[in-house]
């Protein structure tokens, strides 16, 4: 019998017991009466004990029914504890790694699995989960990995790399594990600060060193935006997309036409200002032909303006979505995204959150890393780290078993990005993020559903990429020596491709 019935039959039960004990008793006392009439005074005793225990049992059982409702009812009270302590992930993890993690779902756009037009013949895709679905961690569990047949692939001669020592200021300093302090460095626009956390629980109050934290951030923040106000010198045309950070308009430089992205970023949230200086930071410092440019930033009430380059031509999940990706495209995709990565790498930065939702796209065919929030700059004294940050389809195998690690978590992120390409999701997308977690940290190299359809070059490239060993996973500049790269077709190629995915999310809309 199902539990719920059994636990119905358990009260039914106890409460038949106590009826059937009573009519026992009862049944004994009608007995008694017709024997002798001077048993009668002993049926009225024992009449009177029988309804004594009944009201008792009763009063038992309903002040105990009564306490059930109540606590059901506290607990179900928005000001309860319970009620309101949300998904147990970011209270398992140390606090860099919950933030990252709330992040993470906020950052990543819920991809919407719309009607595919015709046209288009991409796949099927699967309905994504829901960005929440990371902190689902009671949801049921899908049963089995993909089981399909291993890529075989000719392995070609690994390039050699150099290595590379450019350290710029860092973002975050200190140990992990020891008290962390957030202090700006002074100096204005052009000046570099360190911010952090602690990650020690040991030393003071979380809570006091969180607000500290976030004061201390926007203090920095304060020293990094320009002055002015930006809705005198630009004007805003559309918002282009809205997340959990807040929204990004397309706009103009009023006094040149310049096209520029606004990213409105709300600093309510909590960490947001962490984010804030970090994204501000990476941009301002490394500017390159694959990342997205920085073209400014402001304190607006109590949002950030980060006015940026405008990509016209959305992103590259977009394009995922709606089209279907040749090889020669999805190579001139991977040379662009390493070109970006390699960049980054060679000036020690990691960027955490590498996925096709933050590649965007020009209209000419430009490939630009986007979304700098999560980014990491390693140092001399700190050349590894070990939150848990990221995006969970696209985390590396070591960010889960909490080694430290380095950027090659952005080569096993690609790599998920270039199966994205191929089969228009990354894998296990339908899973649990639990169950996800488990996939890679223990799972080996993702496997394409129909290897068979993709080139030996191709397979072989997206196997370098994810190589569960970090040691063994190929850098970036190694990727970018790899016979699938450098047979890419230019990246004028993706044009048309872009101007169709667009067409057809406009067919929808209309
Ligand atoms: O919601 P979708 O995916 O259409 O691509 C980004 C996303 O669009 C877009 O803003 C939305 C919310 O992140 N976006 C972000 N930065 C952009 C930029 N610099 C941008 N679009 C154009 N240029």
């Amino acid at each position: 019998m199902p539990s719920s019935s059994g636990r119905y039959s358990d009260v039914s039960g106890r409460y038949s017991d106590v009826s059937g004990r009573y009519c026992d008793v009862s049944g004994r006392i009608t007995a008694l009466s017709r024997s002798s009439s001077a048993a009668q005074a002993m049926e009225g005793v024992c009449a009177a004990v029988c309804t004594a225990f009944s009201v008792a049992y009763s009063g038992y059982f309903f002040t105990h029914l009564a306490r059930h409702i109540a606590r059901a009812w506290r607990e179900s009270a928005p000001w309860s504890s319970k009620a309101t302590s949300g998904p147990s992930l970011a209270a398992c993890l140390p606090e860099e790694e919950a933030k990252g993690e709330e992040v993470a779902h906020q950052a990543a756009p819920a991809a919407t699995a719309g009607p595919q037009h015709p046209a288009s013949s991409r796949r099927a895709v699967p309905a994504p989960a829901p960005a929440a679905s990371v902190g689902e961690e009671e949801a049921e569990e899908e049963e089995g990995a993909n089981e399909s047949a291993p890529a075989v692939s000719p392995e070609p001669e690994r390039p050699t790399s150099s290595s590379t020592s450019s350290v710029l200021a860092p973002a975050r300093a200190a140990a992990a594990g020891s008290e962390e302090a957030c202090s700006p460095q002074a100096g204005n626009s052009s000046t570099s600060s360190s911010c952090t956390w602690s990650t020690s629980s040991s030393s003071g109050s979380r809570e006091q060193l969180r607000e500290r934290t976030e004061d201390e951030c926007l203090a920095t923040l304060r020293m990094l935006v320009s002055e002015g106000d930006p809705e005198a010198k630009y004007t805003e045309l559309e918002t282009i997309g809205k997340g959990g950070f807040g929204t990004v308009c397309m706009a103009v430089e009023t006094a040149t036409g310049e096209e520029v992205a606004i990213k409105k970023i709300s600093l309510l949230q909590e960490s947001s200002n962490e984010l804030c200086v970090n994204e501000i930071q990476v941009m301002r410092h490394h500017k390159n032909g694959n990342l997205v440019n920085y073209v400014d930033s402001y304190l607006v009430d109590e949002e950030l303006w980060l006015v940026m380059e405008y990509m016209d031509g959305g992103s590259l999940h977009d394009v995922i979505r709606e089209t279907r990706m040749a090889e020669g495209e999805i190579a001139a995709v991977s040379r662009e995204c390493l070109q970006g990565l390699d960049f980054l790498h060679s000036k020690q930065v990691i960027h955490r959150d590498i996925k096709s939702h933050n590649i965007l796209l020009g209209l000419d065919g430009s490939v630009k890393l986007a979304d700098f929030g999560l980014a990491a700059q390693l140092t001399a004294e700190r050349s590894k780290r070990r939150s848990a940050v990221g995006t969970t389809y696209w985390m590396a195998p070591e960010i889960f078993t909490s080694k430290p690690y380095g950027p090659k978590v952005d080569i096993w992120s690609f790599g998920i990005v270039g199966m994205e390409m191929v089969e228009g999701a990354p894998p296990y997308l339908m899973k649990t993020s639990r169950t996800v977690r488990q996939l890679i940290s223990s799972g080996g190299t993702p496997k394409l559903q129909n290897p068979r359809q993709q080139s030996a070059w191709l397979r072989d490239f997206l196997r370098c990429c994810l190589e569960t060993d970090e040691d063994r996973r190929w850098s970036a500049q190694e990727l970018l020596q790899h016979p699938f790269v450098t047979s890419a077709k230019p990246t004028s190629s993706l044009t048309p491709l872009i101007v169709a995915a667009q067409q057809f999310m406009a067919d929808r809309r209309y």
